[in-house]
């Protein structure tokens, strides 16, 4: 699972990305501060099992706070993209290139309408342009992408009686297209089973569609702390009524998570406050008392950073969250408790997930037995998001 921040430069972008990894990357208020793409490890925040249990995990990945388990998850920053990106404009193609294995996209926008379309300084700048311009790359990327091949590839597909959805799953395989994705696209379309006679527009339409399909695309409304943030905000709001858009403010999750870091207060990504742990100076109790008052308690969702990565993998991608725990022992050989906590896709059945944890579990699969209820279950029992499930096999 690859989480990708997208946007124009000056965004934010790099700053969520530190926010939620807390890994030292470069901010600063000009375009194209960041040109290599960073990774990460970020985390998405679930209701743990263990209270259920009356017990406190020790993951041997991500953390827990409070019975909330942070389960890891990969995130990059990549450069700022411009309007002609897909053509080679600003840090241009190449760049493009860096988000092939994105899952799906975070679209950063800067609604403090103090940046310009190419992320320079400007006044009274509409951010509800971006949204449409950047799916517009990326929708021409793909189709870049696919014009490159396209008539020899419909043409060869058509003579060699090759499965249409499987030959362009294999070119976009680099992509992450998966063959159901295309498969379910040419169902929408209902475009004729002859491609090589498409038109131009209607490869394009395909191109896009395929693009929205294989990286969904939620937007974090940043620097909603500014002055113009909340006006702008619920413009993109009204303006997209199909899009999910989240106010954030990823400097004051950036700041809260480092004060938080050097032990000055408690903070749990994605609550709506924090508690003082050491004595502060004035400054530091200034800027954190705003962030409280100006952010933290005006949004539901507090600064947004832990909203947008959790929504954008449960409810955007719809993935759900598996434990591996059996009802009499939940710990592993080491004896910590609840080790493990995965992440599987909708519709992932009990034999998926013994396949998940190893292929030899998969292979000798007998049921599954749910650790709360003890109830038994098969191969093909659809999991639910925080379901707790022992294989027992062979
Ligand atoms: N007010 C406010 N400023 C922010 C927020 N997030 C980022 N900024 C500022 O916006 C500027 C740009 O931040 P970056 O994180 O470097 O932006 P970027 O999108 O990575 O930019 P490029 O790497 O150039 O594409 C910096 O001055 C940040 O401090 C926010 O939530 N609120
Ligand atoms: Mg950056």
């Amino acid at each position: 699972m690859l989480i990708g921040l997208v946007g124009k430069p000056s965004v934010g972008k790099s700053t969520f990305f530190k926010a939620a990894t807390l890994a030292e990357v470069e901010i600063a208020s000009y375009p194209f501060t960041t040109i290599k793409a960073n990774h990460g490890v970020g985390y998405l925040k679930i209701d743990c099992i263990d209270k259920e249990f009356n017990t406190q995990c020790n993951p041997s990945h991500g953390f827990c706070l409070n019975h909330k388990r942070f389960v890891p998850v990969e995130i990059m920053d990549v450069a700022g993209l411009v309007p002609g990106a897909s053509e080679g404009k600003g840090l241009g193609n190449q760049f493009l290139d860096d988000l092939r294995q994105a899952d799906v996209f975070i679209h950063i926008v800067d609604v403090s309408g103090t940046t310009d379309v190419e992320g320079k300084p400007a006044e009274n700048y509409d951010p509800s342009n971006d949204v449409k311009f950047l799916e517009d790359e990326l929708n021409k990327w793909y189709y870049n992408i696919l014009m490159k091949v396209w008539r020899t590839f419909a043409r060869k597909t058509e003579m060699e009686h090759l499965k249409f959805s499987e030959a362009v799953a294999n070119q976009f395989s680099g992509l992450k297209v998966n063959e159901e994705q295309v498969r379910d696209v040419l169902l929408k379309l209902g475009f004729s089973d002859k491609p090589s006679a498409w038109s131009d527009e209607q490869v394009l339409k395909f191109a896009s569609a395929l693009r929205k399909k294989s990286k969904p695309m939620i937007i974090a409304a940043n620097k909603i702390d500014t002055l113009k943030g909340p006006e702008n905000f619920n413009k993109i709001r009204e303006k997209f009524s199909d899009l999910i858009v989240v106010p954030c403010s990823a400097d004051s999750e950036l700041a809260l998570r480092q004060a938080a870091k050097a032990g000055l207060i408690e903070y749990i990504p994605g609550e709506k406050g924090f508690e003082v742990k050491k004595e502060l100076t004035s400054k530091q109790k200034e800027a954190l008392e705003k962030i409280r008052k100006n952010v933290l308690e005006k949004y539901e969702s507090g600064t947004g950073v832990q909203n947008v990565l959790n929504t954008a993998v449960f409810e955007l991608l719809k993935y759900i969250a598996v434990f591996p725990a059996s009802a009499n022992k939940l710990g592993d050989s080491k004896g910590n408790i609840l080790p493990d906590c995965f992440l599987l896709p909708e519709g992932s059945t009990a034999l998926d997930f013994a396949y998940h944890l190893h292929t030899d579990f998969g292979k000798n699969f007998i049921k599954a037995i749910d650790a709360r209820t003890k109830i038994a279950r098969g191969k093909d029992y659809v999991l639910k998001n925080r379901d707790a499930l022992e294989i027992i096999t062979r």
